[in-house]
């Protein structure tokens, strides 16, 4: 199945939670799976159609414990029609093994981080042998990556990585760029179009911008065809002085500037026809 890569829509993914913000400094932000599903709930109705998860302990720890990242991916697939993309970046402290050992979940997606980052004080490692284990593991898993782009060289990787290892499961390339990060590309329009000539033929893209750029970042990724990801793992301020309410917040935002741009948020169904992801009756 060769999705179609030019579609008027626009693919909006939240990412409520993230490994790195601490439920007691962020009250509002989703960590049992009660709290998952009724943000999944919610962000679906208005306009998210890709849910990007990192998990949660009963101690509101990150965690990639497997039988914890089931049971979240589960009641997830129970409540919403959502497609499931799980991080494999985890937290920075999180070994390898344990990375890759979360499609063993067998989520619809995975996130897959195309280089190593300063990652504000610490390093997010993504060596190559990393990227081309979890490229082939999800490859073989019929499990969709979402590449994962920090800086303009890991484009470079992701072109090195499909000449050599051919082109992911479903057969379409979707790219995210994490823009804003500090020791990452700046969260501007100015890098987000220095980024679009070194797109593989074909492929499509989503930004991200963390923290105060995510305004800038969507508004730039519309007017060059992209897509969104927001959410509580990338930005805690909605404004000048003012926290994030709630996920729901930040995609409504989102859902509202891509139909501002004509471009309306994508359904859960025609997210999977553009990701190549399987029907959701598929996976239930
Ligand atoms: N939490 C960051 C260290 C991903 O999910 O793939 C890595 C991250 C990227 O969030
Ligand atoms: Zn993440």
């Amino acid at each position: 199945m060769t999705p179609p890569t030019s579609i008027s829509g626009t693919l909006v993914t939240v990412a409520p939670t993230g490994a790195e913000s601490a439920k007691a400094d962020v009250p509002s932000l989703p960590v049992t799976v009660e709290e998952v599903v009724a943000t999944a709930r919610d962000c679906q109705r208005i306009g998210a159609s890709v849910i990007h998860l990192h998990v949660r302990d009963t101690e509101t720890r990150p965690t990639l414990d497997l039988a914890r990242v089931r049971e979240v991916v589960a009641a997830v697939r129970e409540a919403t029609d959502l497609v499931v993309q799980l991080s494999s970046g985890g937290a920075v402290t999180d070994p390898f093994e344990a990375r890759l050992a979360v499609l063993d979940a067998e989520p619809d997606a995975a996130s897959l981080t195309l280089g190593t980052v300063n990652f504000g004080r610490d390093v997010f490692s993504n060596p190559w042998h990393l990227i081309v284990e979890l490229n082939t593991q999800m490859q073989q898993r019929g499990i969709v990556p979402e590449y994962e782009v920090f800086d303009l060289g890991q484009l470079a990787t992701l072109t090195r990585l499909l000449d050599r290892h051919g082109p992911p499961h479903g057969g379409h390339v979707h790219v995210d760029l994490v823009m804003g990060v500090p020791g990452g590309m700046p969260g501007t329009a100015q890098a987000l179009t220095a980024c679009l000539p070194f797109l593989p033929e074909g492929a499509t893209f989503a930004a991200t911008g963390v923290g105060r750029t995510s305004l800038p970042v969507m508004l730039a990724a519309l007017s060059a065809g992209g897509h969104l990801r927001v959410g509580m793992e990338d930005t805690l301020t909605y404004a000048p002085g003012e926290p994030v309410r709630d996920n729901a917040q930040l995609v409504a935002r989102a859902a509202g500037l891509a139909r501002i741009a004509q471009r309306p948020p994508l359904s859960t169904d025609d997210a999977r026809s553009f990701l190549g992801i399987k029907p959701m009756e598929a996976v239930r």
